[in-house]
C-alpha cells in the first residue's frame, strides 16, 4: 500500500492526501514533521536528507517534493484526466504548478508563519505586510485568470486545481485583511467541496 509521510496541516502533505482521495489511491499516512517529529531520524533522512514532508513510498520506489508526487500518483493511477497527455496542456498544468511552488506559498509564507506559528508579541509587522502584499498581487492574478474559465486550465479539474488550491485554502483562512476576490473565492468553494478536498478544507483555523 502506498505510505505517505507528513503531518496533514503541512500545505504539501495536503496536496498528496488530497490528489491520492481524487484519485481514490488507497493509502496510509504516518504522521511526520512538525511536533510529531521523526523527520530528523537517519532512517527519515535516507528517504529524504532535506528532512522535510511529504515523503511517499510506494513497493519500494521512494518519492520526496510533492508536485512531483502529485504528478507521480496521477501518471500511476493513467488519470490522464487530472494531468493531460496532450504537450501544451500539459504544459498549462505544469506551469500552475510551478506557479504555486515558486510564486504563491512562498509570497505567503512569511505572513503564515507570523500569524499562524509566531507568539503575537515576536511579530515582525513589516514582514507581514510585505508578505501580503506580494500574495494579494498574484491574489489578484488569479482571480483575473478565473474569471475566464471554470478550472484553473478550462473546464476540467486538474492537479493543478489540487495544488494551487492547497495555496488558496491557506491564503483565504490566514486571520489577515484580504482584498475581496469574487472568482478565485467562487472556485475555491467549487474545488474545496470536493469529497476528496475534506481534509484539506476541514482545517479551520489553520494549525
Ligand atoms: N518543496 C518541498 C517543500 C516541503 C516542505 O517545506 N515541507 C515543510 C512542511 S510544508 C516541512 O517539512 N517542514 C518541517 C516540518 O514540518 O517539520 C515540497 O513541495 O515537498
Amino acid at each position: 500500500m502506498l505510505r505517505i509521510w507528513g503531518r496533514i496541516s503541512s500545505v504539501n502533505v495536503q496536496k498528496v492526501v488530497w490528489c491520492a482521495e481524487e484519485l481514490g489511491i488507497a493509502y496510509e499516512r504516518i504522521e511526520a514533521g512538525g511536533k510529531f517529529g521523526k523527520n530528523d531520524t537517519p532512517e527519515y533522512l535516507a528517504m529524504n536528507p532535506n528532512g522535510l514532508v511529504p515523503v511517499i513510498e510506494d513497493e519500494g520506489f521512494v518519492l520526496y517534493e510533492s508536485n512531483a508526487i502529485v504528478r507521480y500518483l496521477a501518471a500511476r493511477a493513467g488519470a490522464s484526466a487530472l494531468w493531460p497527455e496532450d504537450p501544451r496542456e500539459r504544459a498549462d498544468v505544469d506551469r500552475w504548478m510551478e506557479w504555486q511552488s515558486t510564486g504563491y506559498t512562498p509570497a505567503m509564507g512569511v505572513a503564515f508563519w507570523q500569524l499562524v506559528r509566531t507568539p503575537e508579541a515576536k511579530r515582525d509587522a513589516a514582514a507581514i505586510e510585505e508578505s501580503r502584499a506580494k500574495s494579494e498581487k498574484l491574489s489578484a492574478i488569479l482571480d483575473a485568470h478565473l474569471a475566464e474559465r471554470r478550472y484553473l486550465t478550462g473546464e476540467r479539474f486538474t492537479i493543478a486545481d489540487v495544488v494551487v488550491g492547497c495555496a488558496a485554502h491557506r491564503w483565504l483562512n490566514l486571520p489577515i485583511d484580504r482584498v475581496p476576490r469574487p472568482q478565485l473565492e467562487r472556485w475555491y468553494a467549487e474545488i474545496a467541496a470536493r469529497p476528496a478536498a475534506s481534509q484539506v478544507a476541514e482545517l479551520r483555523p489553520l494549525t
